[in-house]
């Protein structure tokens, strides 16, 4: 029998239903000359967010949701909803006295706090305390659930990878026997044997490409800032940009997941510059404008923006006295994993 009698209809029907598709129709889309990100340039406003955080605050008990977070989406990356392709951001409020009852998940998580004081988080048995500009760390399959001990709303902008975790399809979740953790261990232990870089404790080590520090307080920052002072080049896009690393690898914080910030000096304007990676912001302090792909986004202080992939960013500082001090966090660490990372200068 020859082959042509097997062959009934139209030989593209007859194909997709032997499980098949025509490389030749897809091709362009499937090896694009370059990333072209389904997420957009956005900036998303705390001023205006922030009376609807205090609403539902209001109307939402902490019973009745797993979190209290408002999702910052990508209008380009709705369903499901996420930040940049690979990240997501979302702004959570917590009153006092309250607490979010205690699960882990496999998608690695981080909190930089935006305003309040009182609230902690326990992570695998230990309470991490929250202050303003402060970054703690949830990696990834680490027990958590936050409380409030303070007076007035605390807020803070959460940070996780769910949407490349989800990608990959290797995302696990569950709860907690109890609703909160028992403390195991003093508070911010981790924070004290280890934010001083280069003397860690060398009793038990147990290097992991998760940072062991609970919590990178601002107070160290802002010293890791007044250290270098004006003597500093900086980067020509980034500014004075500092690493938070890992003091086990002097790597990114988490496998997945860098955090970065940084101070753009008075006046400062960056070149223009473009990475594989996605990046959020979070504006610390300031105001300034970021061009991203000839978009521009004004920003202002707490405000987050979004800047994808393969996207030209340009940061400039509008102001000619004071500093802007960006707070940032991007999949570079996956995407270098993966060799994937590049990066080059726009025009
Ligand atoms: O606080 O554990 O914004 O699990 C999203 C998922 C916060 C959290 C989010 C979470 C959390």
């Amino acid at each position: 029998m020859s082959q042509a009698n097997l062959m009934t209809g139209d030989p593209y029907d007859a194909i997709a239903r032997l499980g098949t598709a025509p490389l030749w129709r897809y091709y362009g889309n499937l090896f694009a000359a370059e990333p072209k990100s389904r997420a957009v340039p956005y900036r998303w406003s705390y001023a205006a967010l922030r009376p609807y955080l205090l609403h539902f605050a209001d109307v939402l008990s902490l019973e009745e949701a797993e979190r209290r977070v408002l999702m910052l989406v990508n209008p380009g990356l709705t369903e499901p909803p996420a930040t940049t392709t690979n990240l997501y951001a979302g702004i959570q409020v917590i009153l006092p006295g309250e607490t979010a009852q205690a699960h882990r998940h496999t998608a690695g998580a981080f909190r930089f706090i935006i305003e309040g004081n009182g609230a902690y988080t326990t992570v695998n048995g230990e309470r991490v305390h929250m202050r303003p500009g402060d970054l703690l760390l949830t990696p990834g399959w680490h027990w958590h659930d936050h409380a409030h001990e303070g007076d007035g709303p605390m807020l803070w902008l959460d940070g996780l990878d769910y949407p490349l975790v989800n990608a990959l399809e290797v995302g696990f979740f569950e709860l907690y026997s109890e609703r909160t953790q028992k403390a195991d261990v003093p508070d911010d232990i981790s924070s004290r044997q280890f934010i001083h870089g280069r003397l860690t404790p060398a009793w038990d080590p147990k290097p992991s490409a998760n940072s062991p520090i609970g919590n990178y307080p601002w107070e160290e920052t802002s010293r890791a800032f007044d250290a270098i002072a004006d003597d500093a080049s900086g980067s020509d896009a980034d500014g004075v940009v500092l690493e938070y690393t890992n003091p086990w690898t002097g790597g990114p914080v988490m496998p997945t997941i860098g955090c970065r910030i940084a101070r753009l000096r008075p006046g400062f304007r960056g070149v223009s510059r473009r990475q594989t990676p996605s990046t959020i912001y979070h504006v610390v302090r300031g105001e300034g404008v970021t061009i991203v792909d000839g978009q521009r986004l004004e920003w202002g202080e707490k405000d987050v923006f979004a800047v994808p992939g393969w996207a030209a960013y340009e940061h400039r500082n509008a102001s000619l006295s004071d500093d802007a001090i960006l707070f940032s966090y991007s999949d570079t660490p996956a995407v270098t994993a993966l060799g994937l990372y590049r990066e080059e200068y726009v025009r």
